[in-house]
């Protein structure tokens, strides 16, 4: 396949500088796809190709692309002050942002550290969990609980509760300690074309009080999942799950943190993933959406048990950690405004209105060739397929390269499929969507 034309203006040489991150440089670089602009729900090549974006850029633009009232709010900010210091110093956005959080997260959930990413966010809730039994005097608390599959960013702590080999592999030897993992809650066996939750394997929860146990309850800070897991290729918890994860935690005294990093911010027809499935974590990690995606941006949502914990040692810092960009005043504005649009817009429960019309789509692809399973929540599916043998990710690499020649940004993992667009979104699109995937899955 040719590059596109727009790409010619970029010779293979000044491709080569850019290390880029999760990408096949090489494969990239000798066929380079670019994105030039984006309004709504859609990005354009710089040759001017449309492309309807099915996947919020990376599960992040949530009330969809070139928003204006953001743009103004960074602006404005940036004109009225560039910068502030976040140590033993604050300006009122961030203070406002913390409130705003505050009032969309579940009940209880009401101090916010802020950071500048997913990945910050996990190392950040991970040293929070842990922090917070030491000060309680009850040190010997010191593992974590997370699950297979798992993806919680690319940092240390985040890497080494983790659950997905390839991103582990080299860094092996130098990983946290003290880390145990759940099974995976994937079942395609039982579960196959599950529309929802589906509804076998509640009992893996069960697992955590077998670990717990195994473990000895008292040397376990806290466990950590994603409330349905993405990045690995989107695993919906099975019916009830979640609910088993936080009393197994209660009775064994657990901090449960959810990586709320995808699940936050409408994605899956509540604020949080938390408030969908009626359970309350301790703790809450997110970023993406927060700011809708424009400007880097994470939080740590924390119970005020939590937070109060800290604040009972001696008069100074409680807290020994911090980014020199938390709470940076172009981010508090983005998320301010990002904010301000979710709810004018009802952005937050969007997804549960418009989930019924997506899930019938989604699964109207049923009997394509070489698929072996959909799944959908809210605003989310997934599609995997069949491997090719010996090529695991062949197959929907290149459902992937076919859907961005026919106008369709989705995003591939392994033999899956995701899909997550903006909340924006329209029936026409939804159709748009499955219309040009099934053309593709026809062909395969
Ligand atoms: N936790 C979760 C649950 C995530 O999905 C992170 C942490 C890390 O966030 P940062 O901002 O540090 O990237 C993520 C990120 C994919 C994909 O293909 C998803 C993510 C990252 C890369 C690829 O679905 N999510």
């Amino acid at each position: 396949m040719s590059p596109p034309a727009a790409a010619a203006s970029l010779s293979r040489t000044d491709l080569e500088a850019y290390w880029m991150p999760f990408t096949a440089n090489r494969q990239y670089k000798a066929n380079p796809r670019l994105l030039g602009k984006a309004q709504g729900m859609h990005y354009w090549t710089p040759d001017g190709r449309q492309i309807l974006d099915a996947v919020a850029g990376l599960w992040c633009v949530n009330a969809g692309h070139g928003r204006r009232e953001i743009t103004e709010a960074v602006a404005k900010q940036l004109e009225t002050m560039d910068y502030a210091p976040p140590f033993q110093m604050g300006h009122p956005a961030a203070f406002e942002l913390a409130n705003a959080l505050k009032n969309i997260a579940p009940p209880g959930l009401d101090h916010v550290f802020f950071t500048n990413s997913g990945s910050e966010s996990v190392d950040t809730a991970l040293k929070i969990a842990l922090a917070y039994h030491r000060i309680r005097g009850d040190a010997a608390r010191t593992k974590i609980i997370s699950r297979e599959r798992g993806y919680h960013g690319v940092n240390f702590g985040g890497m080494s509760v983790g659950g997905i080999g390839p991103n582990r592999k080299l860094w092996s030897a130098s990983l946290i300690p003290g880390v145990d993992y759940l099974p995976h809650t994937h079942d395609i066996e039982r579960n196959a074309f599950s529309r929802g939750a589906p509804a076998h394997g509640l009992e893996l929860a069960d697992d955590l009080d077998k670990l717990a146990t195994f473990h000895d309850p008292s040397t376990i800070a806290a466990v950590i999942v994603e409330p349905i897991a993405g990045s690995t290729g989107v695993l919906i918890p099975p019916q009830g799950y979640l609910k088993r994860i936080r009393e197994i935690c209660d009775k064994h005294e657990l901090l449960l943190i959810f990586d709320e990093v995808i699940t936050g911010f409408g994605r899956t027809g509540a604020p949080f993933g938390a408030q969908e499935f009626g359970v309350t974590p301790d703790i809450i990690t997110g970023a993406k959406g927060l700011t809708n995606g424009c400007v880097p941006m994470g939080c740590v949502i924390v119970k005020k048990d939590i937070y109060d914990t800290f604040m009972q040692g001696p008069d100074g810092i409680e807290f020994f950690h911090g980014y020199t960009y938390s709470a940076h005043p172009m981010a508090c504005a983005a998320a301010s405004a990002a904010l301000g649009i979710y709810e004018r817009e009802g952005l937050l429960t969007r997804a549960k209105s418009m989930a019924r019309y997506w899930e019938d789509a989604i699964h109207s692809l049923k009997g394509s060739p070489h698929l072996i399973d959909i799944r959908n929540y809210g605003l989310i599916g997934a599609l995997e397929f069949e491997p090719i043998p010996g090529k695991p990710g062949a197959r929907t690499f290149d459902v992937y390269l076919k859907c961005f020649e026919k106008g369709l940004l989705v995003r591939q993992t392994g033999d899956i499929l995701a899909l997550s667009p903006p909340l924006i979104l329209e029936r026409t699109h939804v159709d748009q969507i499955f219309t040009t995937l099934r053309e593709v899955l026809r062909n395969l």
